[in-house]
């Protein structure tokens, strides 16, 4: 019943692809919950179960629970949910692959299918991040971001209400690539 497999199609239908349900998000991302109930044949329970048991915390509901939405990751451009703004103040990290370094020391790390990138405040999430994308760990790229320069230049870096910090662009000259010591 409410398993990885419930949150991950919750995933996909508020952050990517509403139109496989048929569903409607506003410009904040949320959709109505009687209608999603309805739709994915769920009951009031089973949904908040998921909201409550997320991993990430990745859902979240209006303040009367009439609408529920992703808290963030999303593809959809027309979706613009105003993020609190956020000033780090100790290290940000970014995982990935090395696969891409290449062309993220070239451009930057850009948001790619996302609106955003998307930064860690600790390195253990960074890896699981990155093993996303890298599979193993020695394909594991780790980038600590320089956030006292960047906020030297005035960029700005937001929160979502599960506490990934957003950023638009990071580009290169921010960027340092460190070693880590995967426990995975
Ligand atoms: C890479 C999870 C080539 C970037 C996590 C990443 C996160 C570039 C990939 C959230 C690049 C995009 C997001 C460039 C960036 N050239 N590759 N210039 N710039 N990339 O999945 O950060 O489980 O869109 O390094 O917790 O991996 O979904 O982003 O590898 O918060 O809730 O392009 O997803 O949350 O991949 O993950 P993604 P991400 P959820």
């Amino acid at each position: 019943m409410l398993d990885k497999k419930n949150s991950k199609y919750l995933s996909l239908l508020l952050r990517h692809k509403p139109e496989k349900e048929g569903l409607i998000l506003d410009k904040e991302g949320y959709t109505d919950v009687a209608i999603l109930l309805a739709k994915l044949n769920m009951t009031m329970e089973e949904l908040d179960f998921i909201v409550a048991n997320n991993d990430k915390k990745r859902f979240a509901y209006n303040q009367d629970k009439t609408k529920i939405r992703a808290s963030q990751g999303h593809s959809i451009k027309s979706i613009t949910i105003k993020f609190k703004e956020f000033i780090p103040n100790s290290p940000l990290y970014h995982g990935t692959s090395k696969a891409f370094k290449a062309s993220i020391e070239k451009k930057g790390l850009l948001a790619m299918n996302r609106q955003f990138v998307h930064l860690s405040q600790d390195i253990e999430t960074a890896i699981k991040v990155g093993l996303r994308h890298a599979k193993n760990k020695n394909n594991l790229l780790i980038y600590e971001i320089n956030i006292s320069a960047m906020l030297k230049d005035k960029i700005k870096f937001f929160i979502a209400e599960n506490n990934v910090v957003l950023c638009e662009i990071v580009l290169p000259k921010y960027l340092k690539e460190i070693a880590v010591k995967s426990r995975s």
